[in-house]
């Protein structure tokens, strides 16, 4: 740190920087907009030429700023805007490890994104060519939709053995140099500078407070599924009071159990929300779709969307042209152009989608006048939590009846906890899974690479109840099969944005004098709803984010809370318990089988001897890092 303390200069610097970089991520922004609609090898270098210019950009800024001693700015609006710039800690690099650690990240990145696996095929001595050409999305599809478990067995393993074990070495190169820069500047460890952006020291205890009280809904939901599973595949693929295998469970990651929901629906006959019929009938057009999320907001009292953002935005997908059709929400840092890209098909999903992207440009467009540096949600959660939270309004019985999307309003017990069951099925299933994403990154930056893959199952076990299907060692890298592992994009956001998308909706819902359960609040046409909503949206990351919480419950809780989450689940808990009355086992029992899974090497318990383990010889001398 430097020593300059000078406000003037300070001041001065960072108007400079707010203009520099707002013209730096407006040409970024347009260059990636030219190839993700236009995927042109022209537009791709051009892409490139840009985002090399801002990483430069990054590391000159990152000369500057360090020339300041922050701590002693008198002003504290400049001095935490010149700690963020300061705290880019991968510039703490010399250039050749820059550059080192950012080109692992790519090759990471390339590896991940070209993994491509084998077919299954029931018979593997037919003599038929196999092209081994599915990629992720192939692969998650059938994981979702098969229900035969050789089959899903087989692209488990595929995607498991394509990803991890070839990029484990640059992984273990990229975790000792994100350490090294994070020490470069003060942090113990990359760990510590992971969660530095939370800006609250007590962060980790927070969320582990939470996760603690969303465990006991999880195991009642987990120990109905596992019955459900049970009767599906039986006892060779299902232990009656254990966990899990994760390739049964209708995601690639063992993440997100909605796809499993045909097998677990509470009251099969009575059906679940679906408006898509009704749109086909309607004769929607994703245009229709686009101005139907619109009047939404306007209903609220907020923005419509500018006109830019009508010319622009991509909300089908072209015919002559290739494009990337995953959708996302644009912000062009230049206070004019805001836009949405998504290959709009008409069906209730993507009229879900829409509402949630153009969450994502009203929040742009209330903290467009905040300086550069806070035109971001409050914390790295923010975004989509502002965004989910509105689609429990609108993924929502109550909103399409109102909407003439549904012409009963469904209201009976059974449709009600079906409605609910999916919701828990999203939400209560992916809360461990969120959690330990980052709990395993912070071990690993803690405490070193000697174990990773027993480390992630070990969580995996403990917070899940998820085992492998297949045994693993510690030549597998399973953690790597998820891409934010690779691409070194942090988690913890989604779990922070998944408790603060129900603190948002109860805060919002209790504004609109919503009275019932909450998962039947609808804040549409609401204007108090909306003005708790913009209030959130306008202060963007100027203020800490737990002054926003408090701002939204009015000043009773400044932080994370489960509460809201476990209120909206409340009549599924009830409805659980008593369908779960015969379980022996809420939650699940885990046996030394379990643990022989992947603990490929096992730890003598009276020595520091590491034993070869052979899956006889585990027994007592293990000892768990279990529960
Ligand atoms: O990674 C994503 C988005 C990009 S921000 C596709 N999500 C997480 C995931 O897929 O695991 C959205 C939900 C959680
Ligand atoms: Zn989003």
């Amino acid at each position: 740190m430097g020593t300059n303390s000078n406000l003037d200069e300070a001041l001065q610097f960072l108007r400079e920087y707010d203009s520099e970089a707002s013209n730096i991520c407006f040409r970024v922004s347009s260059a990636q907009w030219a190839y993700s609609t236009n995927m042109t090898d022209f537009n791709k270098r051009r892409m490139i030429e840009e985002q090399t210019l801002k990483e430069k950009f990054g590391k000159i800024t990152w000369r500057k700023a360090v020339e300041f001693d922050w701590t002693r700015l008198p002003d504290p609006i400049a001095r935490r805007q010149i700690k963020m710039l300061v705290m880019n800690s991968k510039a703490t690099l010399s250039d050749d490890k820059y550059n080192e650690i950012y080109h692992l990240i790519s090759e990471m990145k390339d590896l991940y994104s070209h993994a491509r696996i084998c077919p299954y095929s029931s018979n593997p001595y037919k003599n038929e060519s196999i092209y081994c050409d599915l990629d992720v999305e192939d692969a998650k599809r059938i994981i979702a939709k098969s229900r035969d478990t050789r089959e899903l067995l087989h692209v488990w393993r595929e995607w498991h053995d394509r990803t991890g074990p070839n990029m484990k070495n640059k992984f273990m190169r990229y975790v000792e140099l994100a350490n090294q820069a994070a020490r470069f500047n003060g942090f113990q460890d990359a760990s510590e500078e992971m969660q530095f952006v939370y800006e609250t020291p007590d962060f980790e205890d927070n969320l582990a407070q939470t996760i603690q009280q969303i465990l006991p809904l999880y195991k009642e939901l987990f120990a109905y599924v596992r019955t459900k599973l049970y009767d599906k595949y039986g006892p060779e693929v299902v232990r009656a009071e254990g966990p899990l295998p994760a390739h049964i469970l209708g995601d690639l990651w063992a993440q997100d159990f909605s796809n499993i929901h045909d097998l677990v629906t509470p009251f099969p006959e009575f059906g679940n929300i679906d408006a898509t019929a009704e749109m086909l009938r309607q004769g929607f057009t994703p245009l229709r779709i686009f101005q139907m999320a619109e009047e939404f907001y306007t209903s609220l009292g907020l923005k419509p969307m500018p006109p830019e953002f009508w010319r622009y935005s991509m909300i089908e997908k072209p015919t002559a042209r290739r494009v990337q059709c995953t959708a996302s929400a644009w912000d062009f840092c230049n206070k004019i152009d805001y836009r949405i890209k998504q290959c709009t098909e008409v069906n209730m999903k993507n009229l879900i989608d829409t509402h949630h992207e153009m969450a994502h440009i009203e929040y742009y467009l209330y903290y467009s006048d905040q300086p550069f540096l806070y035109r971001d949600g409050s914390n790295p959660g923010f975004h989509e939590a502002v965004a989910n939270a509105i689609i429990l309004s609108v993924f929502n019985p109550t909103h399409f009846y109102r909407m003439g999307l549904s012409n009963n309003k469904t209201e009976g017990y059974e449709h009600n906890i079906n409605f609910l069951m999916l919701m828990a099925l999203r939400k209560v299933a992916y809360a461990p899974f969120a959690y330990i994403v980052d709990q395993w990154r912070y071990q690993i930056f803690r405490q070193g690479v000697m174990k990773m893959n027993s480390d992630w199952w070990s969580l995996r076990l403990r917070f899940q109840g998820v085992v492998p299907p297949i045994p693993r060692t510690e030549s597998h890298f399973d953690a790597a099969a998820k891409r934010h592992i690779p691409a070194d994009i942090s988690y913890v956001k989604y779990y922070v944005a998944l408790l603060l998308e129900f603190q948002i909706h109860e805060a919002m819902c209790s504004a609109a004098g919503h009275t019932g359960p909450l998962h039947t609040c609808d804040v549409y046409r609401s204007r108090e709803a909306g003005r708790v909503l913009s209030d959130v949206l306008r202060v963007g990351k100027a203020s800490h984010w737990q002054n926003v919480i408090k701002m939204l419950t009015r000043g009773k809780s400044e932080k994370l809370s489960a509460e809201p989450m476990l209120n909206y689940f409340e009549p599924l808990l009830l409805w659980l318990r008593e369908a779960n009355k015969k379980e022996p086992i809420i939650g699940w029992m885990t046996n030394k089988n379990d643990v022989a899974l992947y603990q490929s090497l096992v730890y003598a318990a009276n020595a520091n001897i590491l034993l070869p383990s052979t899956f006889s010889i585990v027994s007592t001398v293990i000892f768990y890092s279990l529960l």
